[in-house]
C-alpha cells in the first residue's frame, strides 16, 4: 500500500485552510493516498497559561515578532510525524515561487512542513531549521497561510494521478517554462458578435497548433 506524502501548515489559523484541504481536487488527492494534509495548531506549542506566541522585538520597533520557542516546538512535532519533511518558511524575503519549483516540489516524492508566520515576522533564529525561504510576490500579507495555500495548490495538481484529464500536461502551458495559456473558447461560435477564431473551427490541427503558439503569453 502506498503511504501519502505530508503536507504540513504551521500556523496560528489553521481554519483558513479548510475550505482549500476540501476542495475536489485536494480531496480527491487525499482520498487516492497521494498527500496527506493536514495543519499544526501554533497556539499550542504556545508559552504559559496564556499559551504566548509573540512577544516584542530586541533593539525596539513597531509590532510582534513570533517567538522562537513555540515555532520551534511545533516545526520539531511536524518533524516527529515526518521526518524526512522539508521546512518550508512563506515569507517575503524568499525565494519567488513559480511553476518549475512547483514542478520539481511534485516530482520529489517529500513531504513539505510550511510555517506560516503573523504579526511583523519571526524571531531570526528560527532559520536554523528552515530548509528554504519561499516568496509568493513582493508584497508583504498579514500572515503566510495564503501563500502556504497557493503553493500546496500549484504542486498537488502535480502530482501524477491528481488531476484526472491527464491531458492538461500537454495542453498546459507553464509545463515547459516558457509560455503562459493560450486563448480558449467554447459554445457558441457567436455570442453577441463576439466571435470565435475560424482557424479553431476549422479542424487544421497544424493550423491550430501554430495559432496556439503563436497566441502563447510568454512568462516573464
Ligand atoms: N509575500 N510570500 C509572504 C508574506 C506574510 C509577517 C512574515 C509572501 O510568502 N509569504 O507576505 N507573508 C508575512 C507576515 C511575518 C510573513
Amino acid at each position: 500500500m502506498k503511504t501519502a506524502r505530508k503536507f504540513q501548515a504551521i500556523t496560528l489559523f489553521p481554519d483558513m485552510f479548510k475550505g482549500i484541504f476540501e476542495n475536489s481536487m485536494m480531496w480527491k488527492a487525499q482520498k487516492d493516498q497521494h498527500v496527506e494534509l493536514s495543519t499544526v495548531d501554533l497556539r499550542e506549542f504556545g508559552l504559559g497559561p496564556r499559551r504566548q506566541v509573540d512577544d516584542t522585538p530586541y533593539g525596539g520597533g513597531d509590532g510582534m515578532l513570533l517567538m522562537v520557542e513555540p515555532l520551534w516546538s511545533a516545526i520539531t512535532s511536524a518533524k516527529e510525524a515526518d521526518p524526512t519533511a522539508k521546512v518550508l518558511l512563506m515569507t517575503p524575503r524568499g525565494q519567488r515561487w513559480k511553476q518549475s519549483l512547483a514542478q520539481s516540489y511534485a516530482d520529489s516524492g517529500q513531504g513539505y512542513i510550511f510555517v506560516c508566520g503573523r504579526y511583523e515576522g519571526y524571531d531570526e533564529r528560527i532559520l536554523e531549521l528552515v530548509d528554504e525561504e519561499i516568496s509568493v510576490g513582493d508584497y508583504v500579507l498579514t500572515g503566510g497561510e495564503l501563500p502556504a495555500m497557493t503553493i500546496i495548490d500549484s504542486i498537488v495538481r502535480l502530482i501524477p494521478g491528481v488531476l484526472g484529464g491527464e491531458t492538461s500536461a500537454v495542453i498546459e502551458s507553464f509545463s515547459d517554462g516558457e509560455t503562459l495559456e493560450f486563448p480558449q473558447y467554447t459554445r457558441p461560435e457567436d455570442f453577441n458578435g463576439l466571435k470565435v477564431p475560424d482557424v479553431l473551427l476549422s479542424g487544421h490541427h497544424g493550423e491550430i497548433a501554430k495559432w496556439r503558439k503563436q497566441n502563447s503569453k510568454k512568462a516573464v
